[in-house]
């Protein structure tokens, strides 16, 4: 029956992941996946978390079906945090937000509507970005081409090519745009930029369909949604998809959302019943467990204090680390210009460079990077950041 089934060459994230797990050698380096390590090159149990797990396995209630939206009181919190206490859009009732499995769903779930009420659109990427938004794009049903965004040899962004692009796309193109923390390059926009985006979205018409999986780890939590926010006060209407895998270090329970901002509050409510639709179609309603840990923790004052303090914590180590890869590579390969490095911010550095010599980085050195260059520098620490600069500078010398 199944003869035809073609084999499937695995996620090469994931496959880099399990090599680097069977590789015996005790001073290897991870940089290849995108997992938020602390110091002692752990992952995380987030102290906030720990608490509101307390307070929710406490609870003697039955484990009931959520609504198909989810959790409603996850939904609220989340969106205040998103677009604000003061949000003139949520107090005019124009956000639909449904819970959904991790980012990752509120990206299949975004494109599965967009799909269905805009048959004729495109949808453009940028170039690069993460592998599975082309991926659930296409599976979704959509052609996927791409928009400019870095300059591989500069190594850095190209706005002005970037804007140029954009400025060109019929209406209602589906455009998906990192509000900040750029997977993979680490390049982001300023805000000064991003007002000139919002300009070409309006003038455009174009259909912005943001994924957020790394808020608080560029510049905060709050000065990261900028784009959100500014997008949200120019009265456009786009999806927004956000993740709390990184910021809750909640990977396994599949903790996202996805909202929909909307023209007004009528508007949104049919909006969120096509939402409920697209879930209870798909996987009928999401996991309780995982949500009530985000709410307990966003809702509760001492909490959500614990839990800012946290993301500040890895936010601050990334670019302290980041930071001191660039100065051991001025170190031990002066020759080269560095400085696109320091440009750089969140979970990722990228260096298209380092991207042909990773064979030998495993290989020789135990540093596990992607084959596109992309470092995760939550992966460095002090005691290897300053091999890893070295085992950097010996493969792109020799
Ligand atoms: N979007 C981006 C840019 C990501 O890097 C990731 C990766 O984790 C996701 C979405 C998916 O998030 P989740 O693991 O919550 O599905
Ligand atoms: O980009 C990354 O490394 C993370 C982790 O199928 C990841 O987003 C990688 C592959 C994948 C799911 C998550």
């Amino acid at each position: 029956m199944f003869e035809h089934f073609t084999a499937y060459a695995g996620d090469p994230i994931l496959s880099l992941q399990l090599a680097y797990r069977d590789d015996p050698r005790p001073e290897k380096v991870n940089l290849s996946i995108g997992l938020y390590y602390d110091e002692q090159g752990r992952i995380p149990q987030l102290e906030s978390v720990q608490q509101a797990r307390k307070t929710v396995l406490a609870s003697t209630e039955p484990s009931v079906y959520l609504p198909m939206s989810g959790n409603p009181a996850y939904c609220r919190a989340v969106q205040r945090l998103l677009f604000g206490e003061n949000s003139p859009a949520l107090s005019e009732g124009r956000v639909a937000t449904i819970q959904t499995v991790g980012g990752s769903g509120a990206l299949r779930v975004g494109a599965d509507l967009l799909r269905r009420f805009f048959p004729d659109s495109q949808a453009r990427i940028s170039d690069p970005t993460w592998d599975n938004h082309r991926a659930i794009l296409e599976g979704a049903g959509f052609v996927v081409q791409t928009y400019a965004y870095f300059d591989y040899e500069a190594q850095r962004l190209n706005f002005d090519a970037m804007a140029k692009e954009l400025d060109q796309l019929p209406a209602r193109t589906v455009v998906l745009m990192h509000p900040c923390c750029h997977n993979p390059t680490g390049a982001d926009l300023s805000a000064a930029q991003w007002d000139v985006v919002v300009d070409i979205i309006k003038r455009r018409e174009l259909l912005p369909f943001l994924d957020l999986a790394y808020q608080g780890l560029a510049e905060g939590l709050e000065a990261d949604t900028y784009f959100i926010r500014a997008l949200a006060a120019s009265g456009a209407s786009f999806l927004l998809a956000n993740s709390f895998s990184k910021i809750f270090s909640l990977y396994g329970e599949r903790c996202g959302a996805l909202s929909m901002v909307c023209a007004n509050a009528e508007e949104a409510q049919r909006v969120l019943g096509q939402m409920q639709q697209a879930v209870r179609r798909n996987y009928s309603s999401p996991p309780a467990f995982g949500g009530s840990l985000v709410q307990t923790v966003l809702d509760t004052p001492t909490l959500r204090a614990q839990w800012e303090a946290e993301v500040e914590t890895m936010r601050v180590r990334m670019h302290t680390m980041r930071t001191r890869l660039y100065e051991g590579l001025v170190q031990h390969h002066p020759a080269y210009d560095w400085s696109f490095l320091l440009a750089q911010r969140g979970m990722f550095s990228y260096a298209p460079v380092l991207g042909p010599h990773m064979n030998r980085l495993i290989k020789e050195h135990a540093v596990y990077i992607i084959d596109s260059g992309r470092i995760c520098v939550a992966g460095l620490n002090e005691q290897n950041v300053d091999r890893t600069a070295q085992a950097f500078a010996t493969v792109l010398k020799a």
